[in-house]
């Protein structure tokens, strides 16, 4: 007992903080660790990173040591905390680029109670615990020798090497693939992982300074021999469709393919999507492919037909880029206008600046709308009065346009008021899921008046409507219950891929439709919709295939680094085979990874490098001065 209280404190502290640290990685958040190797190296990382840290204290003078023990404790309990709310929402972790993004966090208004959880305390014991102990002076604050120090930061070094070195024996090259969040935060641990964060920011800002434009001629090659190429033939021949139709696309929040045909007690919970998709061509196999920039990342992918970044919302850093958008190009060649409609803050993920960058000529925001208290379901005004006011502005539009209308009832923590609620709650574990089903209802019947209103106006016929699902509703904190809803006995890394696809219908006036499986995702919008408006886009840089064509890419890339392809699914670090859904040889994989990871690259370059800015559209060449200057 007596040699006990000759320990220092930051020693003592070093421990609780990193005994913590594991214990809140380990059970609080929900870190997929599979092996006995992972659970130690996330062991180790914490004790390693924890001591590493209070290390410094060393350095101190006995009287300093207290205050830099206690800063230090609670910096990491607030760190844990803070991404440990995101991580509840967003399934990720805090970036530097999302700390800019910091306006949305006031707007999350109703969901921040609800990611609290009570037991969140025990983040805070450890501080509890080294304050007591500095009051009662139990462990000695004490000047050290230089043996000392020698022989502590030698441990200190050492134990992070081993962390390192065993995470680099898991994840080889985990650094370079720095793209996984997940694995970086499980092996290295989160204060290193903001480190690293902080550095690879720093180095992107650097690219576009840097960037000179030559990149933009290799990526113009790829595109024309992998993705223009497969563009020659139509599977079913929708070209020039829409020409003088306005373009009407409705994006629903949160909205999963999942849901599409199924009943809660009996009713359906999306009966409008079940009846419109019989009339549309209808693609039940298409993926979101957005990022942590969630809704704006999807209007990203959308309106370029360039992917979202991996860690942070190109809608915020990267609004000032150069963009060959869809609102531009039909702007140009066919003198469309383009809005927007959504009753929130116009500043929400950067609309604002980033749609008049992109084209539209206005965003019909929180200002148009007149939103009463009583009129407000979760995150604002309720989709059924916001698509009735936005009526009022669509009759007026001259037409041709091109129309975004995003919703919003269908928002985490999809809270509904008993009252407007139509179907009965799930009945599960997670009251995330039960109350989706009830606002999921809430959107369908919203759309549903929407196109009656739209009929009622005569704008229907004259449209050509599409709607989609922006993302996951239902993240994987919720597999247990989603495998119930789902009558799977688990929801494996593969099911949860075949999740994170979305509804997607296309209705055009005349026309039957049908339901097609082709694998396909939001990349493949723009090329799709400037088809059916009979554009020529022959030396546009997307990385998209029109829907509609015969031959298309046989991949489709996920912001994370999953890929799905069409007989192989690449997840969580395994290869599956798609008919059944078993782990197979990695190498099956191979291909579809290298496409993707090629392609990934090639869209962040354009983003980073800001390369638009350097490509000439009409001709489809670096523009002639800066090929002058180069030569
Ligand atoms: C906010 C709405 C929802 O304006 O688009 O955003 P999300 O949280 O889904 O990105
Ligand atoms: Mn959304």
């Amino acid at each position: 007992m007596e040699n006990l209280k000759r320990i220092p404190l930051f020693m003592i502290a070093a421990l609780l903080v990193g005994i913590k640290t594991y214990i809140v990685y380990r059970f609080y958040f929900d870190l997929s660790i599979e092996t006995a190797f992972q659970e130690i190296i996330l062991f180790i990382n914490a004790l390693a990173v924890s001591f590493l840290i209070f290390t410094i204290t060393i350095w101190l003078k006995p009287n300093k040591q207290k205050w830099f023990i206690i800063i230090t404790t609670v910096v990491i309990s607030l760190l844990l905390f803070a991404n440990l709310m995101y991580y509840r929402n967003f399934t990720d972790f805090v970036t530097i680029p999302t700390l800019f993004q910091f306006n949305n966090a006031g707007d999350l208004g109703t969901s921040v109670t609800s990611l609290v959880y009570l037991t969140d305390i025990f983040l805070f014991t450890d501080l509890l615990l080294v304050v007591t102990f500095i009051k009662k002076q139990l462990f000695p604050l004490t000047a050290f020798s230089k043996v000392f120090k020698k022989r502590i930061v030698a441990v200190s070094l050492t134990a992070i090497a081993l962390n390192f070195t065993l995470a680099q024996i898991e994840r080889p090259m985990l650094f370079q693939r720095g793209f996984d969040r997940e694995y970086l935060v499980k092996n290295v641990g989160l204060p290193v992982f903001h480190a690293y964060d902080v550095i690879m920011t720093t180095a992107t800002q650097s690219k576009r300074i840097f960037a000179d434009g030559k990149e933009i001629n290799e990526i113009d090659d790829y595109v024309s021999e992998n993705v223009r190429e497969n563009e020659e033939e139509e599977k079913i021949d929708l070209s020039g469709v829409a020409e003088d139709k306005n373009i009407i696309y409705i994006a629903m929040e949160s909205m999963q393919e999942f849901i599409i045909d199924k009943k809660v007690n009996g009713k359906e919970v999306t009966p409008f999507l079940n009846d419109f998709k019989e009339d549309s061509y209808y693609f039940d196999n298409y993926y979101h492919q957005t990022g942590l920039g969630k809704t704006s990342d999807h209007e990203f992918v959308l309106d370029n037909g360039l992917y979202p970044l991996s860690n942070s919302a190109a809608f915020f850093t990267h609004a000032q880029n150069e963009y060959n958008s869809v609102q531009k190009i039909i702007d140009e060649q066919l003198d469309y206008s383009s809005y927007s409609f959504h009753a929130n803050n116009g500043s929400f993920w950067n609309r604002n600046v980033m749609y008049e960058n992109l084209g539209y000529d206005k965003f019909y925001e929180l200002e148009s709308y007149d939103v009463e208290e009583e009129d407000v379901i979760g995150w604002g005004l309720n989709d059924k009065d916001f698509f009735t006011q936005s009526m009022d502005y669509v009759k007026d539009l001259e037409e041709p346009y091109y129309a975004k209308f995003i919703t919003l009832t269908n928002h985490f923590p999809f809270d509904i008021p008993k009252e407007e609620a139509t179907i009965d709650k799930y009945d599960s574990d997670s009251k995330t899921l039960n109350q989706y089903m009830q606002t999921a209802r809430y959107t369908d019947e919203a759309i549903e008046q929407f196109i009656g209103q739209l009929k009622d106006e005569g704008i229907y016929e004259d449209s050509v409507i599409i709607i989609s699902g922006d993302h996951y509703g239902i993240s994987s904190y919720h597999n247990e219950s989603m495998a119930q809803f789902l009558g799977k006995d688990e929801i494996t890394p593969y099911d949860e891929v075949k999740l994170q696809k979305v509804p997607m219908l296309i209705h055009v006036p005349g026309k039957e439709g049908e339901t097609i499986s082709t694998l396909s995702g939001q990349i493949d919008f723009k090329p799709t919709l400037l088809n059916m408006l009979g554009v020529e886009n022959n030396e546009d840089i997307m990385f998209g295939n029109g829907l509609f064509a015969e031959d298309r890419k046989d991949f489709i890339a996920f912001r994370d680094g999953r890929v799905v392809g069409k007989d192989y699914i690449y997840a969580a670090g395994n290869c599956y085979d798609d008919s059944n859904g078993e782990i197979v040889d990695e190498e099956a994989c191979s291909d579809i990874r290298e496409k993707s990871e090629q392609e990934l690259n090639y869209s962040d370059e354009i983003i980073y490098g800001d390369l638009f800015r350097f490509y000439d559209f009409e001709d489809g060449e670096m523009i002639e001065e800066l090929k002058e200057d180069d030569e």
